[in-house]
């Protein structure tokens, strides 16, 4: 069978690819017109904005040779702006017509109940009874534990239309997870990106023979709850070591070496290989997995970056986001050519990247904003990435420490708290410095408003680690991650300090963050990321089950 991916550039799709290989399949590029005319099956991976993605397929004429192969009944499936394109436009894009598929405009999340963009794992409630081999065709359902991962700013709101195939709730809103007509098959989610779920509804969809039966309407669930779950993520940083070998490492307060060697060097940690760790965490039912590549690599060419051929590795077996973090930033590469970040950005998201995460980079672009008096000028690394790979792309990892003050009048120009864990003079008040270049400058910028810019440039999450609470098991800093969560609409990810079960529980109910991330423990294998999920779903929380 002739399987197509139909991709214009704007996103990573290698993970596609690796899904659909995992499944023992072929599927090759649309690379002419005809291409689309051989298929037998296409699968289109829509990614970036809606404008974008209808500009793209009209200026190659995929447009209407997507029109004509619908409506020859092959099958089709589109994933996210994939699905969202089969509509009559977005509001994400006024003006820009859809492909007008589905009566139906796609419409913004309100943020102002809600962090924006929906971003994690949701579950889906069927809409529709399937006639007779339907259920074959496709079957995600929302009565069992199955979650998939979804990440947009934009939906289709949910209305009960006979082509609505599944829905999911995020706060008040209900909204459209799949649809489903005749040969056409579209996801908001991500099936490529959601573990065995995920393979399952992309494994439908491979097997299907061609146009399906008659759908049966039945009743849907209005009061379904919301069920995105809280997020748990493994983060991997990794170094060079003295011998030139890429590894998983973890600091303590960001030091990374041991002082143990007999000798008395001070060797880098080494907690194992990153391709093998990711793989682990994956199995063991991490939602996601960060890198941060915390070596700086000088004088190599952009494709010869060791954090791309890692990527690439680890795509073809972890199946949930993967962020790359560290050396995002323009650069001038081994033959002396300046590399801009996006382009930097866009060989992570080739090599099987989902998003970015800028930190130093990040802390520039938040002071001149402020030098600028909070102007936009589209040049900062953050407004360029996500303006071609959307904004749920780019992730600011912050690196912030406190700085303890007498009072709030002892730091007029910053966010002062005050704090139930007093300086080392009794000081009772401090605010965040952040830092960069792995923490070893300290600028004159604090937390919220580096936050605060970093969102209004376009950044789509923040991972908000503690130099003081890092490596230490004693637990989140609360206090650093309620501001940080009070000052922006965007995910929050807390990081730094996990020690215990219950410091996930204690994070997730003092602060509300979307996401909790760890590192020392996962490695150390202290406490398993099994044990997390198993302990958070004791006390009621809504997390993704660990796959077989
Ligand atoms: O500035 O864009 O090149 O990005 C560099 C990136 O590398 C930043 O995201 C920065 O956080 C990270 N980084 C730089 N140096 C270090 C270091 O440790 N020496 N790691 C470093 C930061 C913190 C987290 C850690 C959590 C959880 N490490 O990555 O995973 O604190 O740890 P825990 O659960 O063990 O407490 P740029």
């Amino acid at each position: 069978m002739t399987i197509y991916l139909l991709d214009y550039g704007a996103g990573n799709v290698r993970s596609l690819v690796n899904a659909v290989c995992k499944l023992g399949y072929a599927i090759r590029p649309v690379e002419s017109l005809e291409d689309i005319d051989k298929a037998e099956k296409l699968i289109f991976p829509g990614v970036g904005a809606f404008g974008s993605a209808m500009e793209r397929l009209a200026a190659t004429g995929y447009d209407k040779a997507l029109e004509k192969y619908i409506a020859s009944g092959r099958p089709f499936m589109g994933i996210c702006v994939g699905m969202q394109v089969l509509c009559e436009g977005s509001e994400e894009s006024p003006g820009v017509k859809g492909l007008g598929l589905f009566p139906t405009t796609v419409k913004k999340f309100d943020s102002s109940t809600k962090a924006v963009p929906h971003m994690g794992w949701n579950g889906t409630t069927v809409q529709q009874e399937q006639g007779s081999g339907a259920e074959a065709w496709i079957n995600h359902a929302g009565e069992d534990e199955s979650r998939y991962y979804f990440v947009h700013s934009y939906a289709v709101p949910a209305t009960d239309a006979d082509w609505e195939f599944s829905t999911s709730r995020y706060g008040e809103e209900r909204f459209v997870a799949s649809v489903r007509r005749g040969n056409v098959f579209a996801t908001q989610f991500h099936p490529e990106k959601s573990g065995w779920a995920g393979l399952k509804v992309l494994r439908s969809f491979l097997e299907c023979d061609g146009v399906v039966g008659e759908q049966r309407r039945v009743a849907s669930t209005l009061a379904t709850p919301d069920r995105l779950t809280k997020r748990i993520i493994a983060c991997l940083d990794v170094r060079a070591n003295d011998q030139g070998d890429l590894v998983v490492t973890k600091g303590d307060q960001y030091d990374v070496r041991d002082r143990t060697a007999a000798d008395g060097s001070e060797e880098v940690r080494n907690l194992g290989q990153p391709v093998d760790l990711a793989r682990r965490y994956f199995e063991h039912g991490a939602d996601e997995v960060a890198f941060l590549n915390i070596t700086a690599f000088r004088d190599l060419p952009l494709e010869d970056l060791p954090m791309l051929e890692v990527l690439k590795r680890t795509s073809e077996s972890v199946f949930v986001p993967l962020t790359i973090g560290g050396g995002i930033r323009d650069l001038v590469d081994g033959t002396g050519r300046v590399v801009p970040a996006l382009a930097v950005a866009g060989a992570y998201f080739r090599s099987g990247a989902d998003k970015v995460s800028i930190g130093s980079d990040a802390v520039y672009a938040a002071e001149a904003y402020f030098a600028s008096e909070k102007r936009l000028t589209g040049t900062t690394a953050i407004e360029q990435i996500a303006k071609a790979y959307g904004v749920q792309a780019v992730v600011v990892s912050v690196d912030p420490r406190r700085v303890y003050v007498d009072s709030p009048e002892s730091a007029p120009t910053h966010n002062v708290i005050r704090t139930d864990f007093p300086g080392p003079k009794g000081e009772r008040f401090c605010w965040y410095q952040c830092t960069v270049k792995g923490g070893r400058e300290g600028r004159d910028i604090d937390v919220v408003q580096l936050v605060s810019a970093v969102e209004a440039l376009g950044a789509g999450e923040i991972l908000l680690n503690c130099m003081d609470k890092d490596g230490t098991n004693s637990g989140y800093d609360l206090e650093l991650i309620t501001q940080v969560r009070n000052a922006v609409s965007i995910p929050v990810i807390a990081s730094s300090g996990a020690g215990r079960v219950e410091h996930f529980d204690e994070v997730f109910r003092k602060t509300n963050v979307e996401a909790a991330l760890a590192a020392g423990i996962f490695h150390r294998e202290e406490v398993p990321l099994q044990s997390v999920k198993t302990y958070l779903r004791g006390k009621a929380y809504q997390v993704r089950a660990v796959e077989p």
